[in-house]
């Protein structure tokens, strides 16, 4: 009798014991399942985003061995050419199946020029590109307003070659850069790429950016849609926000129709702000609304910078788009006049050097 309770005891022991071990495994599992899940989140989405372009640098090479692979675009060329063997491309789907969502954006390791040639192969002269595996949905054409901002611009087509080229667009890049020291004129300068650039190809879809304004999610499609768009809808220098409901500046897309409906862009804003209020209020004089991803979609970063020598803020703003309605159909697509001073076919945008006179 004496003997029976020690052996009791033992067995209790015995199962509290295997439970303790249970649960320190299950305690281990969970914990190493949600840190490989926590490193996943991290590191994976932007190596993607970077490999499946082909992209390496200084975001893209960390070791993954996707780098090594050809970006999806040139497997899709090295295969032989539906066209030339008779078959007909079918069009883009809706929504590309390239897109990863979610980017890095940082601007504190410089690029250069090289690596972006080199990291897209399959983006052809003058900046043109469109897919070899389906027709595009959009002939897109992206206009740049441009003076002395060339490390940003390198950080533009840094970040956007690859992402434009995910989205599945048949698109080209134009860089319109105001000649001389006179007062910059972005409204104008815009006015001057959608004419040039439509002396090159029939684009139907129009996206004007500054050189500054980075997309941190591909979801964010520069394309044009059956309303105006506003693309950089949630900028980190304001918070993530939009500063005011009509803000319309920064990259926003027009189709060729509703451009000409509003007679492009006012030509007699000099200096800085006002233009994009005025193409705003062109826009609702025509009836038309805003269209906007969401803010998260929208979110964009701007490459920090101080006030440009010739675009100071002007005094004459304020009285302009007061007079948006009054003036427009005099002072538009239709009344501009510029001299193209040499237009430079390069290995990734096309750069029209162009005097637009003076105020
Ligand atoms: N731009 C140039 N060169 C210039 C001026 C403007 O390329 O000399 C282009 C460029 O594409 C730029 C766009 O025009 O992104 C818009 O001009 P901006 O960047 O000057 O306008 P933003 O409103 O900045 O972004 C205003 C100056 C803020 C100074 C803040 C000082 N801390
Ligand atoms: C408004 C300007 C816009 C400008 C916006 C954001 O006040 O042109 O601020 O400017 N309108 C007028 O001045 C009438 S920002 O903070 O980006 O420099 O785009």
């Amino acid at each position: 009798m004496a003997s029976a309770e020690p052996t009791v005891n033992f067995n209790v022991l015995h199962r509290t014991c295997k439970l303790v071990v249970l649960l320190c495994f299950l305690h281990i599992s969970v914990t190493v399942f949600f840190y490989v899940r926590s490193l996943d989140i991290r590191f994976s989405f932007v190596q993607n985003q970077q490999t499946r372009a082909g992209i390496t640098g200084p975001i893209g090479t960390t070791g993954s061995t996707e780098a090594a692979k050809p970006p999806l675009e040139a497997k899709a060329a090295a295969e032989p050419d539906e066209l030339a063997a008779g078959k007909s491309l079918k069009k883009c789907p809706q929504t590309s199946p390239l897109l990863v969502g979610p980017l890095r954006v940082e601007f504190n390791i410089p690029v250069s020029l090289d690596e972006v040639e080199k990291t897209n192969p399959n983006v052809g002269p003058g900046g043109r590109y469109k897919p070899k595996d389906c027709v595009a949905l959009q002939k897109v054409a992206i206009i740049i307003p441009f003076r002395k901002r060339d490390e940003h611009l390198k950080f533009w087509l840094y970040y956007l070659h690859p992402i434009l080229q995910r989205q599945q667009l048949d698109y080209g890049v134009y860089v319109i850069n105001q000649d001389g020291d006179e007062i910059f004129n972005r409204a104008k300068l815009l006015n001057v790429g959608y004419a040039e650039a439509m002396k090159e190809y029939d684009y139907d879809c129009f996206i004007f950016s500054d050189v500054d304004l980075i997309p941190m999610d591909d979801r964010n499609i520069y394309k044009c849609f059956s309303q105006p768009r506003h693309l950089s809808v949630s900028m980190d220098k304001f918070g993530f926000r939009l500063p005011y409901n009509q803000y319309f500046g920064g990259v926003s897309s027009m189709m060729k129709g509703q451009y000409l409906s509003i007679n492009g862009f006012p030509n007699n804003y000099w200096g800085w702000g006002g233009e994009d209020d005025d193409i705003y209020n062109r826009l609702a004089s025509k009836g038309m609304t805003i269209s906007r991803p969401s803010g998260d979609v929208g979110k964009c970063r701007m490459i920090r910078h101080e006030r440009d020598k010739q675009n100071e803020p002007n005094p004459q703003r304020f009285d302009r788009i007061a007079h948006t309605r009054d003036t427009m159909n005099k002072d538009g697509i239709k009344s501009l006049s510029y001299k193209v001073v040499s237009k430079e076919r390069l290995a990734l945008y096309t750069k029209i050097t162009v005097d637009i006179g003076k105020p």
